[in-house]
C-alpha cells in the first residue's frame, strides 16, 4: 500500500490553539479518491504534539512513508523547514511536498531548503493528486500544473470549478474532541464537538492586506451539498457545533437563505458561528433571521479602521453606518457580536489609531480584537512596503515587531483600545450572552492582571519613548 503522511506546521504566534486541518483533510480525501491502488494516510498536527520535531522524524521513520507533504502559513515557515528536516531525518527517501498559504505566495524561499522537493502552489486537491500518482509511479513532479519544482517555471493551475465535484474532507483523519477541549479563536464553543465548513472559495473584494489564494471569483458550493457535509458531521462523528471560514460567507444572500431553511428543517439544534467573518453591508434582516434561526450564536465582523482614510487606503470598501447596522441587528437576534480592527497600517498616525479604539469602545460590539497590521508575501500591501519594513519571517499579528518607535506607538495604542473597550460592564455582558458567567468569574482575575500589565507596559514604554526622544 503506497503510504503518505501529512503534516501540519502549527505554531502557535498568539492567536490561540489549533483548528482541525481543513485543507490537509481536503489534500487526503482527494488523494485517497484518485490514487489506483488505494492509499494509507497518516496525518499529524504539530499543535497537537508535545515535541514536534521528535515526533514527525519518528513517524516517519516508523511509517517510511513514500510521500510527505506538509500544510504551512507563512508565519510558520521556519517551523516548516524544521520539521521537513525531521522528516527526512526519519525516511531519507521520503518525496516531500509543501502546500497551503506559505509556499503559495513564497514557492521560491520554500524551494531554497533542499529537504523541499515540491511545492503546490493554490488549491490543492487536483495537484496532490496528479503529483502524489507521480511520485508513486517513479516518474519526476516536472510539468504538473500548480506544482513548483527547482529549475523550471510554474505552470499556473486552473481553480476548480465546481467544489461539489470534491469529496467531503477526510474527517476520520481529525481527532474533533481533542480540538474542541482547546481554547479557541471563536472566543468560546458552545456545544462540542466542533468541526470546521469551508462553504465557498474565493472572495472578489480587494483589501490590500489580504490574501488571494483562492481566486477573485467567489465559487460557491450547493447550499444541498454543504447540508449534506453537516449531517455526514452529525450523524458519523457526533459534531454538534460548526465554525464556518469562508471569507464571505454571505455573498450571495439566496444560498445562504436557502442553506438555513435546509439546515432548519433537516438539522434542528446544531449550533453555528463564524469566526472568520460575514461582510457587515451585506448582513440585513433577513439574514440575521434566518441565521438565528438555525443556532448561530456567535458573528465576527472585519471593521479593520475608524478613519475613513484608512479604510480608502486598505480598499475596504465598507462605511460604518454598516457595521453598525449590522452589528444591531445580530444583537437584536440575540447573536454575541466581534469585531476585528487593526492598527499600523502604513502612514496611519496615532490619531486615526484612537478614533479606531474610541469608535470600538462606543460601539455595540461585545468583543473586540485588536491586531497589528502585519504584510503577508502575495498582498498588494506586502508589495507596496520598501524591503526593510515588511516583516520578519514568522511574524503574526501580535507579534511584538523590531522595537522601534513605531513599533512602540503601535503596541501602546492596541494596549489603550483593549483597556477602553473591556470595561466591567462589556465583560458582564459578554459572559451572560456567551452562558458561562462563572467560567468568565475564573478568568476575570486573571484578565484584571492582564489590564494591570498592560497600564504598566503602556506606563513603561511611556518613559521609554520619552527617553528616545530627548
Ligand atoms: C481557519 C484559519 C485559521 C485558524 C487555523 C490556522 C491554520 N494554521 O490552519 C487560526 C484561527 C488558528 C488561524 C490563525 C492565523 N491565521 Co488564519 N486562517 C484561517 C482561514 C480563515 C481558513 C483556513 C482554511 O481552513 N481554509 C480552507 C482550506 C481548504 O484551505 P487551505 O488550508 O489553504 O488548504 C488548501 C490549499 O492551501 C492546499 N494545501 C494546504 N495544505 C496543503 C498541504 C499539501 C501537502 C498540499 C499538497 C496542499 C495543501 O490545498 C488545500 C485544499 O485546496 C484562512 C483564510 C482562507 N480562506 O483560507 C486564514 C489564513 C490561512 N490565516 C492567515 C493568517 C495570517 C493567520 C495568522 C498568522 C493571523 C495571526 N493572528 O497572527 C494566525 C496564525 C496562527 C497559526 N500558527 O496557524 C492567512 C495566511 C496568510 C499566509 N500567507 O500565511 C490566511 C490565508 C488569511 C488571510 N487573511 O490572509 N487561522
Ligand atoms: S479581508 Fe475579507 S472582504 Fe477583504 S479581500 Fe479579504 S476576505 Fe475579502
Amino acid at each position: 500500500m503506497n503510504r503518505i503522511l501529512l503534516v501540519r506546521t502549527y505554531r502557535d504566534v498568539g492567536a490561540g490553539a489549533p483548528v482541525p486541518p481543513l485543507g490537509l483533510l481536503c489534500v487526503a480525501a482527494s488523494l485517497r479518491r484518485s490514487l489506483p491502488g488505494g492509499c494509507e494516510i497518516k496525518l499529524l498536527d504539530a499543535g497537537l504534539l508535545r515535541d514536534p520535531e521528535a515526533e514527525v522524524e519518528a513517524a516517519a521513520a516508523a511509517f517510511r512513508p513514500a510521500l510527505t507533504g506538509f500544510s504551512a502559513l507563512s508565519c510558520e515557515a521556519p517551523l516548516a523547514h524544521r520539521l521537513a528536516a525531521a522528516a527526512r531525518r526519519g525516511a531519507p527517501s521520503t518525496f516531500i511536498v509543501f502546500g497551503g498559504p506559505y509556499p503559495t505566495v513564497s514557492p521560491a524561499e520554500a524551494l531554497a531548503d533542499a529537504c523541499v522537493d515540491a511545492c503546490v502552489a493554490g488549491e490543492g486537491e487536483g495537484a496532490a493528486a496528479e503529483l502524489a500518482a507521480a511520485v508513486l509511479a517513479g516518474r519526476g513532479p516536472a510539468g504538473i500544473p500548480g506544482v513548483a519544482v527547482r529549475g523550471a517555471e510554474l505552470a499556473p493551475r486552473p481553480l476548480l470549478e465546481d467544489l461539489d465535484d470534491l469529496p467531503h474532507p477526510a474527517w476520520d483523519l481529525a481527532d474533533l474532541k481533542a480540538y474542541s477541549r482547546l481554547p479557541n479563536w471563536n472566543g468560546y464553543i458552545k456545544q462540542k464537538p466542533y468541526a470546521l465548513l469551508l462553504t465557498s472559495r474565493g472572495c472578489p473584494y480587494r483589501c490590500v492586506y489580504c490574501h488571494n489564494l483562492f481566486g477573485k471569483r467567489v465559487r460557491a458550493r450547493r447550499a444541498r451539498a454543504v447540508l449534506d457535509e453537516v449531517l455526514l458531521l452529525r450523524d458519523r462523528y457526533g459534531v454538534r457545533e460548526f465554525h464556518v471560514v469562508d471569507d464571505v460567507f454571505n455573498f450571495d444572500k439566496a444560498r445562504l437563505l436557502e442553506f438555513c431553511r435546509l439546515v432548519r428543517a433537516e438539522a434542528p439544534g446544531l449550533a453555528f458561528s463564524f469566526p472568520n467573518g460575514l461582510r457587515a453591508d451585506l448582513f440585513d434582516a433577513e439574514s440575521a433571521a434566518a441565521l438565528a434561526g438555525i443556532g448561530t450564536y456567535k458573528i465576527h465582523f472585519g471593521v479593520e479602521s475608524a478613519s475613513a482614510r484608512i479604510r480608502a487606503a486598505m480598499r475596504k470598501d465598507l462605511s460604518l453606518e454598516a457595521v453598525d447596522r449590522a452589528v444591531r441587528l445580530a444583537g437584536e437576534h440575540g447573536m454575541t457580536t466581534g469585531g476585528y480592527f487593526m492598527f499600523g497600517f502604513p502612514g496611519e498616525t496615532p490619531a486615526e489609531m484612537r478614533a479606531t479604539a474610541d469608535y470600538a469602545a462606543a460601539s455595540a460590539f461585545d468583543a473586540a480584537y485588536f491586531f497589528r497590521v502585519t504584510a503577508y508575501p502575495g498582498t498588494e500591501l506586502y508589495g507596496s512596503l520598501p524591503e526593510g519594513e515588511r516583516p520578519a519571517a514568522g511574524a503574526g499579528f501580535f507579534s511584538p515587531g523590531a522595537g522601534s518607535a513605531r513599533d512602540a506607538e503601535i503596541r501602546q495604542a492596541i494596549l489603550r483600545a483593549q483597556r477602553k473597550f473591556y470595561t466591567p460592564g462589556r465583560l458582564w455582558r459578554l459572559a451572560r450572552k456567551t452562558h458561562n458567567p462563572a467560567g468568565l468569574l475564573r478568568v476575570l482575575p486573571s484578565m484584571a492582571a492582564g489590564l494591570l500589565l498592560s497600564r504598566l507596559a503602556e506606563e513603561l514604554g511611556r518613559r521609554d519613548g520619552g527617553a528616545d526622544r530627548s
